[in-house]
């Protein structure tokens, strides 16, 4: 064990995770744009209400959708849309809900046709779920998936919103760029769903007991060792970069030079700080229930995979016989997926968590709160963000200067 530990805490630091001298990379190149969609070519449209132009795909390859009538094929179930539903903790939540019967899945993903494959390899039930594509780092694949979604469902309320996908591209030394030009992960994980769901609101008013998830993370917040004592700490700054717009040659919402890691982390943070505006612009009014949860250290999934093979290999042993933080993507998945079905939590504005891993309960918390690192096992427990994720004054400037970037305003 302790031959375990010192392996991975020798590996992690000399690879500079624990050390806060290391300066970040700085590199902007606008030479470095990833344009995933523009080398597509245009199809025919199966609806009638969605235009294309030769950058786009979206429902046209998807055969199955022109024959459905997605109002009946929901019949009596709830509707509920998994943004990257194709993958690790998004998958096992659609297996989840799809299973119980009580839901009709929309994974809402970039590659249809390996959401299709997936939903059938792990056994999700036919007609319990359609695969729709949502590229998130496109603004338009957006709009575009909520103008197929209304068409699918004819008429019908959207009874939750799980606004999962996510990128994590901590050893990119140049930043990637969303078709919009937004660094990727603060473009996709951040971006892209602010966008989903402001769109989506008004479905959700319309149906009783709507929920709204979306998944935060431990390392978005300094109150605990995972976010708080490795490099590097989730930090927006000042939000300069967030009020310029986010834009190429902007990599950072604090507007300083890229860095992967952190992009993520503070994606996350503004992840959870839409959950606190949402519920304090909507939730009196609507009645829709809006949450954020961590799930636990997932530590085999794809997120990373970016990961040198060392890491991969060592990080789940570190996580499961060190920090107690390991969680498996099944259980994983049944946590999400009783954030949308439990009655217990049925109230707006939590950040849920498990207090799994029960030796390590308390230990973790610098200031020995019983947070729990959220490892396999343990109740759920409606969990307490670090101060500056709580902070009103911040949260209220990321959602108005988001809302800007996103064309809401
Ligand atoms: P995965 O990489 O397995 O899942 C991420 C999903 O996002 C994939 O389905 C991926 O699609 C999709 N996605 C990525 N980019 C885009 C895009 N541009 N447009 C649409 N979909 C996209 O990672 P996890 O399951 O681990 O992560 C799921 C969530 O859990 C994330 O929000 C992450 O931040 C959070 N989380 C994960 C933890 C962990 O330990 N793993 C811990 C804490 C939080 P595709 O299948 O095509 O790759
Ligand atoms: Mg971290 C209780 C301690 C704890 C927990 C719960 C996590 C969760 N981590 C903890 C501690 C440590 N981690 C320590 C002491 C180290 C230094 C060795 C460490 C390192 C580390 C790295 C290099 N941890 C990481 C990384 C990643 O690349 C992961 C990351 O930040 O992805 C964004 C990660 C994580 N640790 C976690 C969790 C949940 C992650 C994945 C986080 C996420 O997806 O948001």
């Amino acid at each position: 064990m302790m031959r375990l530990v010192t392996l991975f805490l020798t590996a992690s630091s000399a690879a500079g995770f624990l050390a806060p001298l290391r300066q970040p990379q700085s590199a902007v190149s606008s030479s470095s744009i990833l344009s995933p969609l523009t080398s597509l070519q245009a199809v025919s449209p199966v609806l009638d209400q969605v235009t294309t132009t030769p950058q786009k795909i979206y429902l046209k390859k998807d055969k199955e959708l022109p024959k459905v009538l997605g109002g009946l094929k929901i019949g009596l179930r709830e509707l509920v849309v998994i943004t990257g539903a194709s993958s690790g903790l998004g998958l096992a939540t659609a297996v989840e809900l799809s299973k119980s019967g009580k839901y009709f899945v929309v994974m809402a993903v970039r590659d249809v046709e390996k959401a299709k494959k997936v939903a059938k390899e792990r056994g999700m039930p036919d007609g319990s779920y359609v695969a729709m594509k949502l590229e998130l780092a496109n603004l338009e694949s957006v709009r575009d998936f909520v103008t197929n979604l209304k068409a699918f469902k004819a008429g019908r309320p959207l009874n939750h919103l799980i606004c999962n996908a996510a990128v994590y591209l901590p050893t990119d030394p140049k930043p990637q760029f969303t078709d919009d030009g937004f660094e990727m992960s603060m473009g996709v994980n951040h971006l892209g769903h602010f966008l989903l769901v402001n769109l989506l609101l008004e479905d959700m008013a319309k149906a009783k007991n709507a929920r709204c998830c979306i998944v935060g993370s431990i390392t978005g917040n300094t109150n605990t060792v995972g976010g708080g004592l490795v490099y590097p700490q989730a930090d927006l700054g000042n939000l300069s970069g967030l009020e310029k717009g986010m834009k190429q040659p902007i990599t950072m919402a604090d507007g300083k030079p890229f860095f992967g890691a952190k992009a993520y982390k503070d994606s996350k943070v503004c992840n959870m700080m839409t959950v606190a505006e949402l519920n304090r612009r909507y939730h009196k009014d609507t009645g829709i229930i809006f949450s954020s949860m961590y799930p636990g250290c997932i530590a085999e999934t794809a997120l990373f995979r970016e990961k040198r093979t060392w890491f991969r290999k060592l990080f789940p042993l570190f996580m499961k016989y060190v920090t107690g933080g390991y969680v498996g993507e099944e259980e994983a998945g049944q946590r999400l997926a009783q954030v949308i079905s439990d009655p217990r939590c049925n109230k707006s504005g939590v950040y849920w968590s498990w207090n799994g891993g029960a030796q390590t309960v308390g230990r973790w918390s610098p200031d020995g709160k019983p947070r729990g690192a959220g490892g396999s096992g343990g109740e759920i427990f409606e969990n307490q963000q670090s101060d500056a994720v709580r902070n009103p004054v911040v949260a209220k400037k990321v959602w108005e200067y988001s809302k800007k970037a996103v064309g809401l305003s």
